[in-house]
This record gives C-alpha cells, structure tokens and sequence, in this order.
C-alpha cells in the first residue's frame, strides 16, 4: 500500500507557508545565499521539463536553509512579450487578463510541488510598479547616451503588411500566411552594448562559477577580432576604408566587395545594379552569411586602388558581405577566403597566391579551395620570405607608417536593438516635441502606462500608434502640443535587471536600495535554461555594468554562480506543447504524490544534460519513498538498536557522498543513488536503527521535502526537518576505511588513488578519471574497457 501522500502533501504545504521557512530575513547573522532561477514567460502551462528548473533551486533553497544560510529565493514573471499578446488575440482576451489567468495557475502547480519562494517579493514585469523602473533605467541610459534611435531592417511579411518579430519568422516565412519574409528599414531605438563589449569580455575571467562552456557562447558571441582599417582610393580620390584581419594577405586582393547597403551603392544610379541591391537586401542575414550558400554579386562599374602596391582592383558589390560588420567593405583575397574564392571562380575573377602552403605547390589555377592556413609570404614585395605571422604585424607598421591606415580592434557584438512594434510591452518613455525635439519623459511623470484599450493586431505599425488619448500629449519642456514614442521595449529589457527589484519588490520611489541591493548580491546560485546562455545573462550583466558605472551597485556582475540545467525530452524530441508530447505534473502528482515526482525528475540523469522521460519508471522512484516509508514506521514502534558498525560506517560515507553531490557539481542523481543504497544496506537489518534513519531523512529532506517532514515528526522530532542542520560526516569513521588503489592506464600505472574501502567498479572509475594525473594519460579520449579488482586496481584501457 501506497503512503498517505495525499493528506501529507498539503499539510506541510501549507506548514512551510504559515512558518514562512522561505521569508528571507531583513537583518539576521547568518551569511546571505542569493539562491535565483530564471523568472519564467507566463505563457505556460507548466509540464515536468518546466518542473526540473524549479525542483533543481528548490533543492538548493532548502539544503542551504539545512546549512544554516540566511536564504532568498524569489519568483516572480517575465509577463510582456509576444506569447501574451498571439494568446489574447486568438482568444480574444486582453493579454493582461490571460497573463493574470496563467499566473495563478502557475503558482498553484509550483504550490503542489512543495517547491518555496519568499513570495512577498513576488515581481511582475507587466506591472505599471515594475515598468516604471524598467523605463527608468531607459531614461538612465539616454541621458548617458547610450540609448539612441537610428534605422535599422525589421521583418516584414508583405503579404499580412505588417512588422514580424524573429520569432514569427519560421524558415524565413511568415508564421502566419506562409509568404517569403522581406526586410525594411524602420526607425528603432537600440542600446549602445558595444561601449562596454571589452569589459564583457574582460570580466568573463571573474565568473569562476559559470560552465566553460556558456563563458566561450558569450566570448564567440562578443567576438573579438583585431586587424587593420586600410584605405583603398577611389577613382574621384575618395578613400574608401576596409576592415581585414589578414592583412598579410592584401597583395592577394583582386577586388573590392561592398554590402548591397553600403553608402556608396546608393550613389549608383544603373538599374542593374539598385535591382540587384534590393534583391539581395531582402535575403535574411543568416542566408547571405552561411558558407555554401550561393553568392551573388555584380560589378559597379568602378575601381578602387590598392595603396600598398598601386593596384587598381575592380569595385564589386555582392550579398556575402554585411552592412554592420567592419566598414561594410571587403578586399577580397581569394586564394586565402574560401567566400572569395567560390566569388572569384563563379565571376571569373583574378586569384593570386600570397601565403604558400607548405602542403601543395598548387598554382592558382588549380586551387580547389582556398588556403586558409600559415606560411611563409610570396608575391609580396618587400615582405618575401616572411611567416605570414610576422607578415601580418611588419605589414601593419607600414601601412600605419605610410598613414594608409590603422590598427583596428572590431566586435560581432551589435548594439541592442530594443524597440518593438508591438503593444504587450513597457513603452518607450521618450515624446517627440516639434520645437523641442526628442525628450526624455521626466521621471516624476513615470510610469507612461499601457492604454488599455488597444486594437492590437499588428497593422505594420505599432498599435499605441491609433491611440489618440496616448499619442497626443504635452511638452514636458515647452508645454506645446507634442507626440510620444509608440513603440514598447524588448521583454529582454524587462529581464535584465529584475534580480535587482527582488531585493525591495515593494519600493515606490525607487528600483532599488543601493545598500540593500549590495547586501544580497551578487546572486550566489543562478539556475536556468542554456538558450537563456546569450543574450539574457550578456543583456544582464551590461547593466549591472552600466548601473555600476553609475554607482549605484559595487558589483560589477550579477551571477557568481550560474546553472544551466539541460532539457527533459519525450519520444526523442523536446517537451514542448507545439509537439504535443507534454506529460503534465498534475496527473502524477495525483497519482504518486510531489515528492515521487520531484525524486524522478532528479534521478533522470545528470541536470546539467537533456535526458528522456520515461512514464513508466515514475513507478521506481515511488518503491523507493515507500521504502522510506517502511522502515522509518518500523522504527516508532521498536526500540532502537544500536547501529552496527558497517551501517554506522555507510551511513557515514552517504553522507559525505551526498554533501559533495550538492555542493561541487549539482550531481542529484548520484546524491539519491547513494541515499537508496543506505536505505538497502538499513532495509537488510533487523531493525532500522535511529542514528542511519534519521540521516536518511534528513538526507532526503532537500529531494523529497514532505515525506522528511512527515516521517520526522512521527519519529517524535520537532518540525520543521528544515531548522534542523544538516548532518555532518565523522570523517575519523570512514577513513580507518581507506583503501590505495592503483589506477593505470592501458596497463601502466598512473597513479595511486585513496578511496573508501569497498567501492564499486563505477565508483572508483568515477574517482579515476577526475584525477589529473590519470586525467593526462588519457588526453580526452574515450575508456573502451575497465578492469577493476575491488580495493586493489583499477585499469582504464583506451585506444
Ligand atoms: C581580407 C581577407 C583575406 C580576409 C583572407 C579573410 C581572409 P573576423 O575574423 O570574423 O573578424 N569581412 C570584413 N568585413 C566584412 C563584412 N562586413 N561582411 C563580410 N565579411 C567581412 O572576419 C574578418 C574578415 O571578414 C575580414 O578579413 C574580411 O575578410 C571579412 F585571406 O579581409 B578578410
Ligand atoms: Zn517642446
């Protein structure tokens, strides 16, 4: 028979609420944790992938409340955005409502899993409380000049005429109605990231806590390159400014590539040609850009010079090079571009070698790729004879000598573009005055709130745009008739600062409290998504630079700590609704109870990797909280004996597995792994004795939190489990219990590891392979056989 989960579930639920063990405490000695999970969109109907984020911080909140931390752990809603405003118009609701709706379903689902926030703190993006500062900071950042408006391609279906977010733009067609989606330029407001690209890069070296691997997103996506800005002449002397980062090539460049949208194209007058730019303006960025993917051009008609070796070079323009990029102007080196050369053979155009491959003596005309590589330089006058390593910085100093040009650092990273053409979001707080120009709205007039009566189907403008009562207003300077801004903010505006508004979720006058706010962070633990690895936490962490830069925090990053938890698949795709391959916590919840469900999630696999759900092995985890059960009850009735000395001993050695589980990589699986080998050790004795039972529970207490409580408190131990500390391991105990194995790899010997006596093939290889030594001699390569003798040897056999 199954364990009264249903009545015990919604007892401790509502225990925790009333005793308030989540409330973090405004003055408290104990050391802050600052435990955060991504604020979810309320578009949701949440499903067990959603549940692993929460589940995951939920076992970290209540572990650190075990370990004596004064904790914070916040929700709150990333409620603005496109999946609000699609809801209503399909439903025909007001997206305010629809958000209001899912909210309160959201919270009962996250009540039900027994997972815990200090709901006082509870911040809604939507809210007028909360847009406020969201158009505060704006207002904070134009009057730095670092929000600023120019015109920039949006998406646009010409069949619907109207503006596409990129996430209506599927395969490069209208979500909608299915046609090719074209480009067209409209004035937009974007935040100028770039000042601060080098400190984003710099400061990656400060997140000591964050996975390499989301450091070298950030890093690829900042995009570093240094190279040098030359000046070709054209034929009316103009100069004409190229970026390249192989400027030991330039004697190669046969010709000159412009962006259909450079400047000078315009000036171009032939059909030809303004027909070819247009058509090549319209393909999406991503199309023009990937190699392998046709490119097109035309010839201008013009030539440019190059000033190194006087040559004159015919002027292209073709859809493979980008307007934002560089100075949006390329000398193309096709023996050494593999773009430029496909170019080049496809137009006929000249290739010459200038670094030799010390590979193949191929000549040019029979070059089958280009020759990206390193090698001496040829054809290339006084610089002959050098590694083009060195070609590069002697090439560099001549052309700055000669002033042909400069060194030039250059950034990928784009500034930010942040006006929506949309209703469901903050609006932008700037008015357009006739005499005046652009202002910015005082703050005292802050928030300019969302009208609520709004036709907001898209139109192609923005739908504030046929609001009278909101576009028609006054000077702020001179008090003349005036218009405002109509266009509302990227939610990612929303989410780059609401860890901050946590911290005084309620202040009227402010966003923060500069003392309060420095008090709590950095954030100790951040858990979330890895599609959020980009652009939320780089958005996140520029304006906690600039509100630095401000003084208005002392930190300059705002995750010490990051998680990026992996995804929950289903019939091997992602759980999403759109694959109707979504299983729903409440079914399950109803029929194995919270806790079965939350050590399921846990015990899938590694958090950190995508893992499948399997319906059916739901069952396993249920066995093993019965167990739990089980004992634990045997246990009230008898006496306790005395532990033996080999339980004593396991019990021990589980808890220090399980601690170092929690603490240094988040490996949950493991960590209940452990606690059921315990509980099969314990099951084996006559009677549990209270020592190992006890440790179980409080072991268990951050995974399955309401059979702990339970079970606690019938054992005649005063709730909560949670102000209990956690249990600490007698490390005297288990290591009289050591043993030296002797690791070797394919055969020789590596090194010598101490482990616990008595481990497993899996465990000891566990410890084997994060030893530096034996970590060397395998140099990444995958073990293909384990030979193992317990307490003796372990040899990894690799090929
Ligand atoms: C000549 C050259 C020769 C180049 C060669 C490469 C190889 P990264 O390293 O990513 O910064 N480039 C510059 N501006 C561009 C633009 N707006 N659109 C497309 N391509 C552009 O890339 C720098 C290189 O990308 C530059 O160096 C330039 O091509 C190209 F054997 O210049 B290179
Ligand atoms: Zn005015």
């Amino acid at each position: 028979m199954a364990y009264p989960f249903k009545e015990i579930e919604p007892k401790w639920q509502k225990y925790w609420e009333e005793k308030e063990l989540f409330k973090a405490a405004q003055e408290s000695e104990k050391p802050k944790y600052y435990c955060l999970m991504m604020f979810p969109y309320t578009s949701l109907d949440l499903h067990v992938g959603h549940g692993r984020n929460y589940i995951i911080g939920d076992v970290v909140a209540r572990y650190k409340i075990m370990r004596g931390f004064n904790l914070l752990a916040p929700m709150g809603w990333d409620a603005f955005g496109l999946p609000a405003e699609n809801a209503a118009i399909r439903h025909n609701i007001h997206p305010s409502t629809w958000t209001e709706t899912n909210i309160r379903r959201m919270k009962e689902q996250i009540y039900q899993w027994g997972i815990g926030y200090d709901w006082e703190r509870e911040v809604n993006s939507s809210d007028p409380h909360y847009y406020k500062w969201t158009q505060w900071l704006f207002l904070k950042l134009y009057e730095k000049q670092l929000a600023y408006k120019k015109m920039a391609p949006v998406n646009w279906c010409p069949s619907c005429k109207t503006v596409l977010a990129n996430e209506q733009v599927v395969e490069g067609a209208c979500e909608r109605c299915g046609t090719k989606v074209t480009f067209r330029d409209l004035e937009q407001w974007f935040f100028r990231i770039t000042d601060y690209a080098q400190k984003l890069l710099d400061d990656l070296s400060l997140l000591k806590g964050w996975p390499e691997r989301v450091k070298t997103m950030q890093e690829n996506w900042i995009g570093r390159s240094e190279g040098v800005e030359i000046d070709f002449v054209l034929e009316n002397g103009k100069k004409l400014p190229s970026f390249t980062t192989r400027q030991d090539t330039i004697y190669g460049a046969t010709y000159m590539v412009l962006a259909p949208e450079h400047p000078l194209v315009s000036e171009l007058k032939e059909a030809k040609i303004t027909d070819f730019a247009r058509k090549a303006r319209e393909q999406s960025r991503l199309e023009r850009a990937s190699e392998g993917v046709e490119k097109t051009g035309i010839f201008s008609g013009k030539y440019v010079t190059n000033p190194l070796n006087g040559e004159k070079i015919p002027l292209w323009i073709a859809n493979y090079v980008l307007p934002e990029y560089g100075t949006g102007a390329v000398m193309a080196v096709p023996a050494h571009d593999q773009r430029d050369f496909e170019f080049a053979r496809k137009y006929d155009l000249p290739i010459r070698i200038v670094i030799e491959d010390p590979q193949h003596n191929l000549g040019a005309s029979s070059l089958k790729a280009a020759y990206e590589g390193e090698g001496p330089q040829i054809n290339s006058r006084q610089f002959n004879g050098l590694s083009n390593r060195e070609g590069k910085e002697k090439i560099a100093d001549y052309i700055e000598k000669k002033g042909w040009g400069r060194r030039k650092v250059n950034y990928r990273l784009r500034d930010w573009l942040i006006s929506r053409q949309r209703y469901w979001g903050a609006p932008i707080p700037i008015i357009y005055c006739e005499k005046c120009g652009t202002l910015g709205v005082p703050q005292g007039d802050l928030p300019v709130l969302l009208p609520p009566k709004v036709e907001f189907r898209p139109t192609g403008e923005s739908p504030l745009g046929q609001v009278e009562a909101f576009l028609k207003t006054n000077c702020p300077r001179c008090k003349g008739k005036a218009r405002r801004e109509i266009d509302t903010m990227d939610t990612f505006v929303d989410s780059s600062w609401y860890y901050l508004r946590y911290i005084s979720a309620h202040l009227e006058d402010k966003p923060f409290l500069s003392g309060e706010v420095n008090r709590w962070l950095p954030v100790d633990q951040y858990i979330g998504g890895v599609e959020h690895a980009i652009l939320h936490l780089l958005y996140s962490r520029f304006i906690t630079k600039f509100l630095y830069d401000l003084e208005l925090v002392n930190f300059k990053e705002p995750f010490a700590n990051l998680f990026t938890q992996g995804m929950i698949y289903k019939d091997g795709a992602k759980m999403s609704k759109s694959k109707g391959n979504v299983v729903s916590p409440d079914a399950l919840i109803a029929k194995y109870g919270a806790d079965t469900e939350r050590v399921y999630t846990l015990f899938l696999g590694p958090p950190e990797k995508d893992v499948e759900w399997n319906d059916r092995a739901v069952e396993g985890s249920s066995r093993f909280l019965n167990r739990v059960w089980n004992l634990v009850e045997k246990l009230k009735d008898s006496p306790s004996p005395a532990c033996s000395k080999e339980l004593k001993r396991l019990t021990h050695r589980t808890i220090k597995r399980v601690t170092e589980d929690i603490e240094e990589s988040f490996s949950f699986n493991t960590a209940i792994s452990a606690i059921m080998e315990l509980i099969n050790a314990a099951s084996k004795e006559k009677e549990a004795p209270r020592e190992t039972t006890e440790t179980v529970l409080l072991l268990l207490a951050p995974f399955a939190p309401h059979i702990a409580e339970e079970l606690w408190e019938r054992i005649g131990n005063k709730p909560s489990i949670f102000n209990h500390p956690w249990p600490t391991c007698d490390e005297e105990l288990i290591k009289e219990e050591e043993v030296l194995v002797v690791a070797q790899v394919n055969g020789k010997l590596r090194s010598r590891i101490t482990v616990p006596a008595d481990l497993s093939e899996a465990e000891v290889k566990e410890v084997t392979l994060k030893d530096e030594k034996v970590k060397k001699w395998l140099g990444g390569k995958q073990v293909q056989k384990v030979i193992f003798v317990p307490n003796k040897l372990i040899n990894l056999v690799v090929s």
